[in-house]
C-alpha cells in the first residue's frame, strides 16, 4: 500500500511538473538520486514573497528595500516616496531593459563577427546569403554595385550606427506599415537608438528620476521597440547573412536525440556564431578519427533552447529540448560535453554536471560560471576554439559511465525553418494566397505562440494545449524559442499534424504541405513575425492591429519575454499572458496595460493561465477583428 501510495505521488508529481514523455524517466531518476532540479528549488521558494508578486517590492537603491501595503495600509510609499504605480512601472522597465539588452547585445555579437569576416579576419565565417546581403543593403541605400565584402562592411557599420545616438531612427522601422509608423510618431516612442533607449532606461528607473507611471511605461514601449525592430531585427537578419536564410529542414527533437554509441555534445545558448562552428568543427576527420580512436561511432551535437533552434533551422541538427529540460538531459548520463554560450543557463547546470562526467564548457567573456571550463570564443581563431571544445568532449567519451546513462526512447520528426521567405516561397512567392484564404475563412486568423518553460505551469502544457484549440480552430500558428521545441515534442511540427486542425486550415496546409504549426526560429526571430505580419498588414493595406492576429506567451520566464510582449503590443497584436507579471499591485497600471494601450496603440495585454480560456480569448479577438473587417 506504501509503494502504491509513492508511486502515485510520484505519477501525481510528474504529472505536475511536465507533459514532455522522455522528461519522466529522466525526473524520476533525478529523483532517486537526489539530484536537485529547478522544481525541487521552486517547492523549497515557497510561498514566493506577496509583495514582489504584485510588484509592490523596490530595491532599486539603499533606502530600501521597501514595500508597500497592497491594502491600502502603511506604508503607503517607499523611504523616497514613491507610490505603487511608480514602482511597478520602475521595476516593469527595468526588468524589459534588461531583455531588450540581452537580445541587441546578442545582435551587436553577430555585427562584430560580420565585420571581421568583411575584413577577411574572422576564421570560419562566410557570406552564406549574398542575395539577402544585397536586399538589406538596398534598405540602408548603400551601393549593392561593389565588392560583396564592401557591401558587408558598409551594411555592419551602418547597422552598429543604429545603437548609438547620431542616427536618431533605426532603419528596419521603416519596414512596418505606414498607419503604425504614424501612431508611434503621434506617441513620440519611434526608438532614436538601440542602445539610447536602454541606457535612458535605466536612467529613468534611478531614483528620483521618472516618476510618472504613463510616462515610465511609454518609454518601456519605445525600448521594446528598440529590439523588436531593432537589435532582434538585426541579429536575425545578419545571422542570416551569414549562416543562410532557414529554408525547411526535417529533423528531430527529444532527450532521445542523444546517441549512446557516440559522444555527445549538448550546444546551449543563443548565438549562433558559437553553435554554427561547433557544427562544422564536429565534421573535422582528425576529431572524428579521435572519438573513434576512443571507442566512439561519431560525434553528435544536439541544440538546446534557442542557439539549438538556429542550427535546427538552418542545418537540420537535432534539438534535444527547451528551458526546463537543461538540467535534466545532463542527467541521461549521456552527454560528454554541454557548451553554453549565454541566456537562460541555469547555474545550476553545474550542480548536476558534479553527479556525471560531464564537462560544462563556457564561452563568453561575459558569461562566466564558477566551476565551469573557460574556452573563450573570439572571431579571430574561432575554427580553433570550436575544434579545441569538440576534443574535450571527445576526450571525455572514456569518462562516461555505462551503468549511469539513461537516454529515454521517442524520438519524435519535426520540421523547421519557415523564415518570412520560406513561407513566401511556399506561397509561390507572395502573402496574397495567404490573405485570400483569410478573407475566404478557410483561415480564421493566426497567433504567434513564443516564449519559455516556467516551473509554475507544467512544461510544455501551456503552448501545446494552446497551440491545439487554436489549429483546431482553423488559426495557423507560428512559433519561436521553447515554444516551438515544445510543440515539436508533441508532434505539432509535422504535415502529419494536420489531423489535429479544423477543416479550413487542413485544406490550406494539406496544399502547401505544411504543418499547421510554423517554427520560425529562435527568440530574436520573433522579429519575423514583425515582418510578416507588415507584409500581410501592408499586402491588405491596413495596419497590423486591424488584422485577425494575436500572440501569446503561455509559459514566460525571463526579461526578454517582457520586451517582446511589449512589441507586440506596441505593434499592434493583441498579447495573452499565461504568467502575471508583476502589476498587480496597481489598478492604474492594470488598467493602461489594458484598456489605456487599446486607445493609443490599439492592442492590449491580456492575462489568463489556463491555455483553454487563452484560447477562447484569442478566437473572440480574431472574431472581432473579422467582424470589422467585413469578413
Ligand atoms: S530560450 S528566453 S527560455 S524561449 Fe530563447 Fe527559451 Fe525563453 Fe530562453
Amino acid at each position: 500500500m506504501e509503494r502504491l501510495l509513492k508511486a502515485d505521488k510520484i505519477g501525481r508529481n510528474m504529472v505536475m511538473k511536465t507533459i514532455d514523455k522522455e522528461a519522466i524517466p529522466l525526473i524520476k531518476k533525478a529523483e532517486k538520486e537526489n539530484i536537485i532540479t529547478a522544481w525541487d528549488r521552486y517547492e523549497r521558494q515557497k510561498p514566493q514573497c506577496g509583495y514582489g508578486q504584485l510588484g509592490l517590492c523596490c530595491t532599486l537603491c539603499a533606502l530600501g528595500p521597501c514595500r508597500i501595503d497592497p491594502f491600502g495600509g502603511e506604508p503607503k510609499r517607499g523611504v523616497c516616496g514613491a507610490d505603487g504605480d511608480v514602482m511597478i512601472a520602475r521595476n516593469l522597465l527595468q526588468m524589459l531593459a534588461a531583455g531588450a539588452a540581452a537580445h541587441s547585445d546578442h545582435g551587436r555579437e553577430i555585427l562584430e563577427v560580420a565585420l571581421k569576416t568583411a575584413e577577411g579576419k574572422a576564421q570560419g565565417y562566410e557570406i552564406k546569403d549574398e542575395e539577402k546581403l544585397k536586399r538589406i543593403a538596398k534598405e540602408y541605400g548603400i551601393d549593392t554595385e561593389k565588392e560583396i565584402k564592401e557591401v558587408l562592411k558598409r551594411v555592419v557599420l551602418s547597422m552598429m550606427d543604429e545603437f548609438g545616438t547620431e542616427k536618431g531612427r533605426i532603419q528596419f522601422i521603416e519596414r512596418a506599415p505606414e498607419k503604425r509608423k504614424e501612431i508611434w510618431k503621434q506617441l513620440g516612442i519611434i526608438p532614436r537608438g538601440i542602445d539610447r533607449e536602454i541606457v535612458e532606461a535605466m536612467h529613468r528607473v534611478h531614483m528620483g528620476v521618472d516618476n510618472d507611471y504613463v510616462n515610465i511605461l511609454l518609454h518601456a514601449l519605445r525600448t521594446s521597440l528598440s529590439d523588436g525592430w531593432g537589435g532582434s531585427m538585426i541579429a536575425t537578419e545578419m545571422s542570416d547573412i551569414l549562416f543562410g536564410t532557414p529554408s525547411p529542414k526535417e529533423s528531430t527533437v527529444g532527450f532521445s536525440t542523444l546517441k549512446e554509441n557516440k559522444v555527445n555534445i549538448v550546444v546551449h545558448g543563443h548565438n549562433p556564431v558559437l553553435s554554427e562552428l561547433i557544427v562544422a568543427a564536429a565534421e573535422e576527420k582528425e576529431l572524428l578519427e579521435l572519438a573513434k580512436r576512443k571507442g566512439a561511432d561519431g560525434i553528435n551535437i544536439v541544440g538546446m533552447c534557442c542557439t539549438g533552434n538556429e542550427i535546427l533551422m538552418r542545418q537540420g541538427i537535432p534539438i534535444a529540448g527547451n528551458l526546463l529540460s537543461q538540467e535534466l538531459i545532463i542527467t541521461t548520463g549521456a552527454v560528454e560535453a554541454m557548451v553554453v554560450d549565454y541566456q537562460c543557463i541555469f547555474p545550476a547546470v553545474l550542480e548536476v554536471a558534479k553527479c556525471f562526467h560531464t564537462k560544462i564548457i563556457t564561452t563568453s567573456e561575459k558569461a562566466k560560471f564558477s566551476g565551469a571550463i573557460h574556452m573563450e570564443f573570439h572571431p579571430e581563431e574561432a575554427f580553433d576554439v570550436a575544434k579545441s571544445i569538440v576534443k574535450v568532449a571527445v576526450d571525455n567519451f572514456e569518462n562516461r559511465k555505462k551503468e549511469k546513462v539513461l537516454i529515454p526512447e521517442g524520438e519524435k520528426r519535426l520540421i523547421a525553418g519557415f523564415s518570412c521567405e520560406a513561407i513566401l516561397s511556399a506561397l509561390g512567392g507572395s502573402v496574397k494566397p495567404l490573405c485570400d484564404a483569410i478573407k475566404e475563412g478557410r483561415i480564421r486568423g493566426a497567433v504567434g505562440i513564443v516564449g519559455c518553460n516556467n516551473v509554475k505551469i507544467t512544461q510544455d502544457s501551456g503552448h501545446v494545449r494552446l497551440a491545439k484549440k487554436l489549429i483546431e480552430n482553423d488559426i495557423l500558428v507560428v512559433e519561436t524559442g521553447c515554444s516551438a521545441i515544445a510543440c515539436a515534442k508533441e508532434g505539432l511540427l509535422i504535415p502529419d499534424a494536420k489531423n489535429f486542425a479544423g477543416e479550413g486550415l487542413r485544406s490550406v496546409i494539406e496544399k502547401l504541405s505544411i504543418p499547421p504549426v510554423l517554427h520560425m526560429g529562435s527568440c530574436v526571430d520573433c522579429s519575423r513575425i514583425l515582418v510578416l505580419l507588415s507584409e500581410i498588414a501592408k499586402e491588405l493595406n491596413l495596419d497590423i492591429s486591424d488584422l485577425p492576429v494575436a500572440g501569446a506567451a503561455p509559459e514566460w520566464y525571463s526579461q526578454k519575454a517582457v520586451s517582446i510582449g511589449a512589441y507586440f503590443v506596441a505593434s499592434g497584436v493583441f498579447t495573452v499572458l499565461g504568467i502575471a507579471p508583476r502589476i498587480f499591485g496597481s489598478k492604474n497600471i492594470i488598467e493602461l496595460l489594458s484598456e489605456g494601450l487599446d486607445k493609443t496603440v490599439k492592442a492590449k495585454f491580456a492575462i489568463e493561465p489556463d491555455p483553454e480560456k487563452a484560447a477562447d480569448l484569442i478566437i473572440e479577438h480574431i472574431d472581432k477583428k473579422r467582424k470589422e473587417l467585413g469578413i
